[in-house]
C-alpha cells in the first residue's frame, strides 16, 4: 500500500524512551518552571506534533511575526502565538542558553526548553491583533492580561513524557497514534468535527451529512484541554459523546479527545483548528457558523461577524492543508419528521420548523421540563439532566446570622429536622458551637479569627453543596463582607440562602441563655458581637425572621416556605 502524505508520522518532540530516562535525572538539576495549566496543554500539542511545525515555544522573532501577519519568521502559516508567559521575577534568573526543566503541577518533569529568547510582549497590541479587541470581555484576552506572566520565555523543547491523564486514556490519541489507526482501517479521506459542546441529534445530522458530502470517514474531535469558561465539564460532554458514537452507522465514525486549550479566537481559532487536524491525519475539517467564537464584547457586541472564520479558513485552505466542510445550520421539519439543512428548506412557508436554543435548553434542565426526543437522544439527555438536575434536586446552603442567643441554633436545629424528615437530600448541620468544637478550635474572636471561622464554614457548606446536598450554617458571622465572599463562593454550585435571626441585641441579653452577656458587661470576655464588637446587620437577605413571641416552629416553617418559594424543595 502506498503511504498517504497525511497518515505518515509526523515529527514529535520527544527524545528515545532510554534518552528521556537519562534526561530526566539530569533535569532534576535544572531551574524549574511550574507549568499553569494551559501551558500544560500547549506543551502536549508541541510535544506530540499536535503543534507541528513548531518545535518549542515561539521566539521573538516568531511570536511578532505571528501576531502580525499570522506567519512564523520563515514565512510558515501559524496563526496563534503559543508562548511560554513567565513572571518577572523568574525571568531575571533565567540566562540565555540556559535549558530548564518544565514541570507539571505535580512536579514531575514533561520536557526541557532551551531558552533562546526572553522579552516583554506589548500585550495591547497582541490582544487587538490576535484576538481583534483589547477588552477582557473576551476570555483568552483576559487571560492574556490577568492570568499570563509579564515575560515570554521561548526556545526549543525536548520532550521527555506525555502529561498524565487519569480519565479517558482510551480516548486520548496523539497525531501519530490517530494516523496509524486511520491506517489501519484503511481510512483515506478523513473529516474531523470540532467540539466545545455535547452532541445533539442537529450535530449528528450534520456531521453525518458533512462526512457523506465528502466520502469521507467521520472523526468526531472534542477539546477536552480547556473551552470556553461556563461550558459543560468534559467528564459530562465525554459521556455524552460517548452515547452519540452510537447512533452513527457501525465503522463510519470514530472519537478522539483533543487536549488543546482554546483561545476562542473566531476567524484565527479556526485556522488554527485546521493545522492542528491536518497533523492529526484529517483531511476535511468543519467550519461552522461562529466557529470558536468568545461571546459578546463589552459593549454587547459579537468580537467577530458570523461568516468570519470560514472565509479566513477559505483564503489559507491550501496552506493549511485541509479541506473545509461548511457547516449545515441543520432545523427540525415537523411535518417530515426529520433534520434539514436550513437553506434547503423551500416550502418554509408551510411547514413548522423546530429548533431549541442552548439557553432554552439550559432552562428546561434547570426547571426539570421535557426535553423533546427529537432535539437529542434519550442518552444525552439523561447524562445532562444528571449533571444539571432541577433546582429541587440540586444542593444548597441556609446560612442564619445573628447575635449570640438570638435563636439561630434553635431554628437551625428545626429546620434540620424537618428537611430530614422528607429525606430526599442529605443535611448537615454547622452550628456556632460544633464548628468551634470540630473545626475551630483553636480560634478565639478577634477579627481575623472570625473571618477564618466563616470562611472554613463556607468552604464546608460549599463541598456539601457541590455534591447536592443541604448545609445548613448557624454562627453568629457579624461582617458583611465575608457573609458575601462565603456567598460568592456558594453559588458557584447552587443556591445560597442567608436568613437574619433579627432578634434586638436587648432581647438577646434580657434572655441571656448562656450567662454570657453578663459577663461581656463585666469585661470578663472581650470583643463580645453586639456589646464589645460590631455586628453587620444583613441589607438583603433572602428572609428575616423574628423571634419575640414568636414559636421556633413558625420560624422553620417560614424557612421552609421560602425555600420552597426559591425552587429548592418541593411544596409542602
Ligand atoms: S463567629 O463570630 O461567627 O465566628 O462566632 P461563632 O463561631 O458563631 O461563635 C459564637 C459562639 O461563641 C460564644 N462566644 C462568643 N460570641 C461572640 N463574641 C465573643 N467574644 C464570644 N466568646 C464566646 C457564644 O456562645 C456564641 O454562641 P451562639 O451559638 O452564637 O450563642
Amino acid at each position: 500500500m502506498t503511504m498517504l502524505s497525511n497518515l505518515a508520522p509526523i515529527p514529535e518532540l520527544y527524545v528515545s524512551y532510554e534518552s528521556a530516562q537519562k534526561l530526566k535525572v539530569e533535569a532534576a538539576d535544572l531551574t524549574s518552571w511550574d507549568l499553569k495549566p494551559r501551558q500544560i496543554c500547549d506543551l502536549d500539542l508541541l510535544m506530540n506534533g499536535g503543534f507541528n511545525p513548531l518545535k518549542g515555544f515561539l521566539s521573538e522573532a516568531d511570536y511578532d511575526n505571528v501576531v502580525e501577519n499570522m506567519r512564523l519568521a520563515d514565512g510558515t502559516l501559524w496563526p496563534m502565538p503559543i508562548t511560554l508567559d513567565v513572571d518577572e521575577d523568574f525571568a531575571a534568573t533565567i540566562e540565555l542558553g540556559q535549558d530548564i526543566a518544565l514541570r507539571d503541577q505535580e512536579g514531575v518533569i514533561l520536557g526541557t526548553m532551551t531558552v533562546t529568547d526572553r522579552w516583554t510582549p506589548d500585550k495591547a497590541r497582541e490582544a487587538e491583533k490576535v484576538f481583534g479587541a483589547d477588552d477582557d470581555a473576551h476570555p483568552a484576552v483576559n487571560y492574556l492580561h490577568n492570568v499570563a506572566g509579564k515575560v515570554y520565555l521561548g526556545g526549543p523543547v525536548t520532550g521527555i513524557q506525555q502529561p498524565v491523564h487519569y480519565d479517558f486514556k482510551a480516548r486520548r490519541d496523539t497525531p501519530n497514534e490517530l494516523r496509524a489507526y486511520f491506517r489501519k482501517l484503511g481510512w483515506r479521506r478523513i473529516v474531523a468535527f470540532q467540539t466545545r459542546n455535547p452532541l445533539h441529534r442537529a450535530h449528528q445530522e450534520l456531521t453525518f451529512r458533512a462526512a457523506k458530502e465528502a466520502q469521507a470517514n467521520l472523526l468526531i474531535h472534542p477539546v477536552v484541554g480547556m473551552t470556553k469558561p461556563g461550558d459543560v465539564d468534559h467528564f459530562t460532554r465525554v459521556r455524552c459523546y460517548e452515547a452519540v458514537l452510537d447512533k452513527y452507522p457501525a465503522s463510519t465514525t470514530s472519537m478522539s479527545l483533543l487536549n488543546l486549550a482554546m483561545r476562542m479566537a473566531g476567524p484565527r481559532e479556526a485556522v488554527w483548528h485546521g493545522l492542528i487536524r491536518a497533523n492529526h491525519g484529517c483531511t476535511h475539517f468543519i467550519v461552522g457558523r461562529d466557529h470558536a467564537g468568545p461571546g459578546k464584547n463589552s459593549a454587547g457586541e459579537d468580537f467577530y461577524g458570523p461568516y468570519d472564520a470560514q472565509d479566513l479558513f477559505r483564503k489559507y485552505q491550501d496552506e493549511i492543508g485541509i479541506e473545509m466542510v461548511d457547516f449545515k445550520h441543520m432545523v427540525y421539519v415537523q411535518e417530515r419528521a426529520q433534520y434539514e439543512p436550513n437553506d434547503e428548506i423551500l416550502d418554509k412557508d408551510n411547514v413548522t420548523i423546530l429548533n431549541i436554543s442552548g439557553t432554552e435548553l439550559r432552562r428546561r434542565l434547570r426547571e426539570g421540563l421535557e426535553i423533546p426526543e427529537w432535539f437529542s437522544f434519550s442518552e444525552v439527555v439523561k447524562e445532562l439532566r444528571n449533571r444539571f438536575p432541577p433546582r429541587s434536586q440540586q444542593g444548597f446552603t441556609v446560612f442564619f446570622t445573628g447575635f449570640s442567643g438570638s435563636g439561630k441554633s434553635t431554628i437551625a436545629n428545626a429546620l434540620m429536622v424537618k428537611l430530614m424528615e422528607t429525606g430526599d437530600r442529605p443535611v448537615t448541620l454547622l452550628d456556632g458551637d460544633i464548628v468551634r468544637k470540630n473545626l475551630s478550635s483553636e480560634l478565639g474572636f478577634s477579627k481575623e479569627h472570625r473571618d477564618l471561622n466563616i470562611r472554613r464554614i463556607g468552604y464546608v457548606a460549599s463541598e456539601i453543596t457541590k455534591n447536592g446536598g443541604i448545609a445548613i450554617c448557624a454562627p453568629i458571622a457579624p461582617y458583611a463582607t465575608t457573609r458575601r465572599a462565603v456567598r460568592e463562593e456558594i453559588e458557584q454550585f447552587g443556591a445560597f440562602c442567608e436568613v437574619h435571626v433579627a432578634t434586638t441585641i436587648e432581647e438577646c441579653e434580657r434572655r441571656d441563655r448562656k450567662g454570657l452577656y453578663k459577663l461581656a458587661r463585666e469585661g470578663k470576655i472581650k470583643e463580645f458581637t453586639g456589646i464589645s464588637d460590631p455586628y453587620d446587620v444583613p441589607d438583603s437577605p433572602e428572609l428575616s425572621v423574628e423571634t419575640e413571641n414568636v414559636e421556633v416552629d413558625h420560624c422553620a416553617h417560614q424557612v421552609l416556605l421560602k425555600l420552597e418559594s426559591m425552587g429548592l424543595i418541593a411544596a409542602s
